[in-house]
């Protein structure tokens, strides 16, 4: 399990991701491509930033971000994920990067 790779594009190095680089990042999460992000398909995108405790934070991102309580984050609740990215997990692009 130690140094696995992602195949994930990361985000850019430099500066804060804005919230389109946030959106496009997330999208290849959303691996049965309904364009909503579950609880699931937002672990994996925690855990591909190497982030604490991922099903837990996956948990607290789905109920602040998922304003219709449909159980995924979808439309413009993305906006609303990435709010709470910077709030909790401080989504700079060095945090976002995979390491290499
Ligand atoms: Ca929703």
């Amino acid at each position: 399990m130690a140094f696995m790779r992602y195949d994930y594009r990361a985000l850019p190095r430099q500066g804060e991701a804005t919230v389109e680089e946030f959106r496009a990042w997330a999208a290849q999460f959303d691996a049965d491509g309904d364009g909503r992000l579950s609880k699931e398909e937002l672990q994996e995108a925690l855990r591909s930033l190497d982030v604490w405790f991922a099903w837990w934070k996956a948990r607290e991102a789905l109920r602040d971000a998922d304003a219709n309580r449909n159980g995924a984050v979808d439309g413009d609740e993305m906006g609303r994920l990435y709010a709470f990215a910077r709030r909790n997990l401080h989504v700079k692009a060095a945090d976002l990067q995979d390491g290499s």
